[in-house]
């Protein structure tokens, strides 16, 4: 079973392309594992308790929940634009995770792990993160560069310092926990140098998931949304599910919330008697004009502003070919643009018109399942399918645009044996019609298997190609290692339709 989450994201505004992005990655390496055969489970939402949102609310004259009922909304619409395929969409204010919030904090008070005192020092809200006066730049918050502010109060405290060997021993027993390993390391040098026991909950808010041994308090938000990846497996309401589901596959998240992953968070799962994510994968940010696209900056662009020029498909393309996952990566619409006429209007979309339109011509679209006759040409294309079959892999590692990398050098390949082969010459010759059978069912075969690899990246796309190619069934129907697998085309009858990727003109 794959489990794999996003961030529960604060429904403080709508999502922009930056919170987009993990979504993306999730759902094209969900959709990838399902091609695969494996059974999936991919989980986003959102984190509606805590101060930000009750402030937020506050600031538009409107309840916490009339708020986040409001926002989730937008979530809901920006993620069906983008064709998101998740099995679940988890909001906290739902009672299956209250049932498992306060189950696992009574864990963990019960493990003694919880103790009362006091609290005092800076607070960053945008973070929902408490700071010492050291971790301040300039007095600021360091992720936000904003002010923070001073908060004391008598609060429930987790025992995190007494954790820390035993996340350095599991860290160092299961490399592939904290991936890429820059990130390992971040984790371990701020292991090291101490871990100091954190307030877990607030007795200043009431929009918050009251404690079960002290209803006063409500859990300190991070406490309550960390346990949502317990909740969505179904601790509370299907634990025959969550047997099968947990530990998660992975947890996607940004660099901003390392430290609440990869600290905090196992820590608590080892206090609540609970075994530990396989991996935390993190990746940098998307950054316009040098700076972090967030929810607060003048040059916010959402995928709305994107999807009428590219299409769902283009938007998905872009973000997952052009952003390495991991480093920051400055996102550019003239880079966008450039990209998507290069290899979807000229490498892929040329490629489907040219060979759909020339079996349609030549063979009325029926061209014959005749098999592979071992040709040069026809080698060196199979040989590229099956490299890029191989490449598709590259999701299992969030490596998607070295997965795309491999699907295009196939296309490439593609191209380059029709440029070969010169179906058009063939033609040309009655003796050379055996020829042209054989070269025609090869390049139909290419854009099958094409269509097959593209999918969890342009599930739309995809499906159209396999329209074209008037095959059964979906390009997504999988499994992969039957359906990418570089063969004979079989005798259906191909079409030719609108083009897959009209070209964007640049003004
Ligand atoms: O932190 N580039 O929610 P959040 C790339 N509720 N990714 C970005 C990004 C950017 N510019 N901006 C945002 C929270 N993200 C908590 C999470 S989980 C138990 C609770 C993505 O709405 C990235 O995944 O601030 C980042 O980690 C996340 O959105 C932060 O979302």
């Amino acid at each position: 079973m794959k489990y794999l989450s996003t961030p529960i994201y604060y429904p403080n505004d709508r999502p922009h392309i930056g919170t987009a992005y993990t979504t993306l990655v999730a759902d094209a390496v969900a959709r990838y594992w399902r091609l695969v055969g494996e059974e999936v489970y991919s989980v986003t939402g959102v984190d509606e308790y805590g101060l930000k949102i009750a402030r937020a609310a506050q600031d538009h004259g409107m309840t916490p929940q009339e708020w986040v009922d409001d926002i989730v909304v937008r979530f809901h619409e920006t993620w069906d634009l983008l064709d998101m395929s998740f099995d679940d969409f988890i909001r906290t204010t739902e009672e299956r995770h209250r049932n498992t919030v306060q189950p696992l904090l009574q864990r963990m008070y019960d493990a003694g792990d919880v103790y009362k005192s006091h609290y005092e020092g800076p607070y960053c809200v945008a973070c929902e993160a408490y700071y010492t006066p050291e971790q301040l730049v300039d007095g600021l918050c360091p992720v936000h560069r904003r002010a923070v502010e001073i908060h004391a109060e008598d609060n429930w405290f987790f025992r995190l310092s007494a954790y820390g060997d035993r996340l350095l021993r599991h860290i160092a027993a299961h490399p592939e926990f904290i991936t890429p390993e820059t990130r390992r390391n971040e984790v371990i040098g701020f292991i090291q140098q101490g871990l100091d026991d954190i307030s877990m909950s607030r007795s200043s808010l009431t929009w918050g998931i009251p404690l079960p041994w002290d209803p006063s308090q409500v859990a300190y938000v991070w406490f309550d949304a960390l346990i949502n990846y317990v909740s969505a497996a179904g601790f509370s309401d299907d634990p025959d599910r969550f047997a099968r589901q947990w530990p998660i596959w992975a947890h996607l998240v940004g660099k901003d919330i390392l430290r609440f992953h990869a600290v905090y968070w196992p820590a608590m799962l080892m206090s609540a008697g609970l075994a530990l994510p396989r991996q935390v994968a993190v990746h940098g940010f998307l950054l316009v004009g040098g700076e972090k696209m967030s929810k607060s900056n003048a040059t916010q662009i959402l995928p709305s502003d994107l999807v009428p020029t590219f299409g769902s498909d283009g938007y998905r393309y872009h973000f997952l070919r052009d952003v390495s996952f991991g480093p920051d990566n400055n996102f550019s619409w003239e880079g966008m643009v450039e990209r998507y006429n290069a290899d979807l209007a000229n490498d892929l979309g040329n490629l489907a018109n040219r060979v759909l339109n020339i079996a349609v011509t030549y063979r009325q679209g029926r061209v014959p399942a005749v098999s592979d006759p071992g040709a040069p040409e026809e080698t060196a294309l199979r040989a590229a399918a099956a490299e890029a079959l191989a490449a598709l892999d590259g999701f299992a590692e969030f490596r998607t645009k070295q997965a795309l990398d491999g699907v295009w050098r196939l296309f490439g390949a593609a191209n380059g044996f029709v440029e070969a082969t010169a179906p058009w010459k063939l033609n040309k010759d009655p003796d050379l019609a055996g020829r042209l059978d054989q070269v025609l069912n090869a390049a139909l075969e290419s854009l099958r298997v094409g269509a097959v690899l593209i999918s969890p990246v342009m599930p739309r796309a995809a499906s159209r190609l396999w329209e074209m190619l008037g095959l059964p069934g979906g390009p997504g129907d999988g499994p992969l290692a039957a359906t990418g697998v570089f063969g004979t085309f079989p005798a259906v009858t191909v079409t030719k339709g609108d083009p897959l990727f009209p070209r964007i003109e640049v003004p």
